[in-house]
């Protein structure tokens, strides 16, 4: 095959670096032309109707779901791809036991023979693009080569890009080079397909000392948004650990009491802790004058400021958010967010052009295609849309967008949650004594799983601070960096541990969760403002029953006492059982950590 000169357009930018590496992406992946994004309405409408064309995309009904589409991906390519993540750092201790390693320079060799090529026939967009507003120092700047209008669509509504980054990115600011192929070249007369990849060959791969990724094979969520976990949480872990702050798995949201006073907290959930309904949290009626709004549903990065403090910044401009299990009664404020320009990938079709999946309405509608493109009935034995079918919204149409979710600054973040669903055995909250001791519950996060899953202990699962498949390092040294910022900062936020999930004998949650968690949540903003009242337990410090607000709310003594109840001999077993993830890490385990688990057993 003789390889061709392809020609583009070099006056868009004058960074050197950027059109040196593009010369080399566009002599590799040899595509038939290159186009640069610019995020403009023009071109979410051009790509758009491409994608409607082609068989790829479905509009959906201009009133009821309005410039909204439905994309259904191949059935082998809906989800991330833990093995096939890659960390290359030069050696193999910096990725640690928890992440999959290889050899850069074998990688590299590898990634060469699949690129080689693989943009035949295809458009190579360049998409130049923002993690946090414009301007912010906390922000970071990346540019995407991909083959998938795809994707260019769905960083439109998640990241700020086009030719105003260009413009801030200038002549020589830093940024992150991210090569994203789907793999299907249309070489030799091989037709296109609505879904193109090559799931066989799916890698993705993060370069943690040279700061860049490369992607192929997929063309889903985090696998293809190369800006979402492989920038903002794996390549950024790394950035945060040598330039002191944090980038962290988390949601951002403010908490305003009915006098005015503003506090943000930040919580780190695992999946199936229902993180998105929190940080779109409405509180119950009877709190009257309680107030949430919200940041960031998924990614914070934080950075001290002059006072000691931390301040925080949502680097996404949107929500790709888990549709099964989103409705009107579970997140109201989601339902609103998507009720236009919004992507939906794998949902199902309704008869008359809206969307539907399980736990929308307790009925399903008569007439649904499913995510496959089938027609589907409550008969059917599989789900009408797929488990991990995805809404892409702006997050500026959420109703209870924060005023200051686009605040270059950030927002001073008083208190970070880390929350696992624990059906027996944790309480519905706690405190910790202190930023090592908070750090150690970050650490030893472990969330209930519906199966017996990978690195599960009987169906508990270990999800240190919901990093463990985001962290670009070593989790040691990661322990150890949140131990360092400890030192580092004046104005610590304090740390809490909450658990929605608790139930009793019977199999009945012990906790109403959604809107009433408005009541755990203002202990927790009081507490961290130096009042409300506390008391100390073996694993922290407790509320009182009379410590909470319970206006409107019928909750007995007796459901109070179980909730918050510890079996201090069952837990003291299990802290010295499910060591698994500890001892994996142990060479690396800051001493810290077994000190606190050893105050833990003790307390015990
Ligand atoms: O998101 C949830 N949250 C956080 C809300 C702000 N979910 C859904 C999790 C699935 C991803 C919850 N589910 C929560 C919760 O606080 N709590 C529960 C458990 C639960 C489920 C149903 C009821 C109560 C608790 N229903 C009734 O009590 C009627
Ligand atoms: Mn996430």
């Amino acid at each position: 095959m003789q390889e061709k000169k392809v020609e583009y357009d070099r006056e868009k930018t004058n960074n050197v670096a950027l059109l040196k590496w593009l010369d080399k992406m566009v002599e590799m992946c040899q595509p038939q032309s290159v186009r640069w994004c610019d995020g403009s309405k023009q071109e979410w409408k051009e790509l758009t109707d491409l994608m409607v064309t082609q068989g790829s995309m479905i509009r959906l009904d201009k009133k009821k779901r309005p410039n909204s589409f439905l994309v259904r991906s191949d059935p082998q390519d809906v989800a991330r791809v833990e093995s096939r993540t890659f960390i290359c750092s030069y050696g193999k201790d910096d990725a640690g036991a928890t992440n999959n390693w290889q050899e850069p320079r074998k990688m590299r060799a590898k990634l060469k023979r699949l690129f080689k090529g693989c943009m035949e026939g295809r458009v190579m967009y360049v998409i130049p693009f923002c993690m946090g507003p414009l301007g912010s120092s906390l922000s970071q700047f990346g540019v995407q080569v991909t083959d998938s209008p795809y994707v260019v669509l769905n960083l439109q509504i998640m990241t700020r890009m086009g030719q105003a980054v260009l413009d801030q990115l200038g002549e020589k600011d830093f940024f992150v080079p991210c090569l994203h192929s789907v793999g299907f070249p249309l070489k030799d007369g091989v037709e296109d397909v609505p879904w193109p990849c090559d799931p066989e060959n799916t890698h993705i791969v993060h370069f943690p000392e040279q700061r860049t990724i490369v992607s192929y094979g997929s063309g889903y969520g985090g696998n293809a948004l190369l800006g979402k976990k492989c920038l903002a949480l794996r390549i950024a872990s790394c950035m945060a650990r040598d330039n002191k702050w944090m980038a962290e798995h988390m949601l951002i949201l403010g908490v305003e009491s009915p006098d005015g006073e503003k506090t943000y907290v930040a919580g780190a959930f695992p999946s199936a802790c229902g993180k998105t309904n929190m940080a779109m949290l409405i509180p119950p009626e009877s709190m009257k004058g309680w107030k949430v709004s919200t940041v960031g549903d998924d990614i914070a990065w934080l950075k001290p400021d002059a006072n000691g403090g931390l301040r925080a910044i949502n680097p996404e401009a949107g929500f790709f958010g888990v549709a099964p299990g989103t409705s009107w009664e579970t997140n109201p404020n989601a339902m609103e967010s998507m009720r236009a320009n919004t992507l939906f990938t794998n949902v199902a079709l309704t008869s008359d052009g809206d969307v539907w999946w399980e736990g929308l309405t307790s009925q399903p509608p008569e007439g649904l295609t499913d995510w496959r493109g089938e027609e589907w009935s409550s008969e059917s034995e599989s789900p009408a849309a797929h488990p991990n079918a995805r809404f892409t919204a702006p997050a500026s149409q959420c109703p209870t967008i924060d005023p200051d979710w686009e605040n270059p600054e950030g927002v001073p973040v008083s208190a970070f949650i880390f929350g696992g669903r624990r059906m027996s055995d944790i309480p519905l909250v706690y405190q910790s004594f202190n930023w090592n001791h908070g750090v150690y519950l970050g650490a030893t996060l472990t969330s209930e799983t519906t199966a017996a899953a990978e690195g599960a202990l009987g169906n508990l699962r270990r999800d240190p601070m919901a990093m463990l498949p985001f962290c670009g390092y070593n989790m040691g040294d990661y322990f150890r960096h949140w131990i360092r910022m400890g030192k580092q900062l004046e104005e610590k936020p304090r740390i809490f541990h909450v658990n929605w999930f608790r139930k009793d004998e019977s199999g009945k949650f012990l906790w109403p969760g959604f809107s009433e968690n408005m009541r755990v949540l203002r202990w927790i903003v009081e507490r961290s403002n130096g009042r409300g009242r506390a008391h100390e337990n073996p694993l922290g410090w407790v509320p009182k029953k009379g410590d909470l607000d319970w206006s409107g709310l019928d909750f007995s003594d007796e459901q109070w006492e179980e909730l918050m109840s510890i079996d201090s001999e069952k837990l003291r077993m299990q802290t010295l059982r499910h060591e698994e993830l500890f001892l994996q890490l142990s060479e690396f385990l800051p001493k810290e950590m077994l000190f606190e688990r050893e105050l833990l057993v003790s307390r015990l």
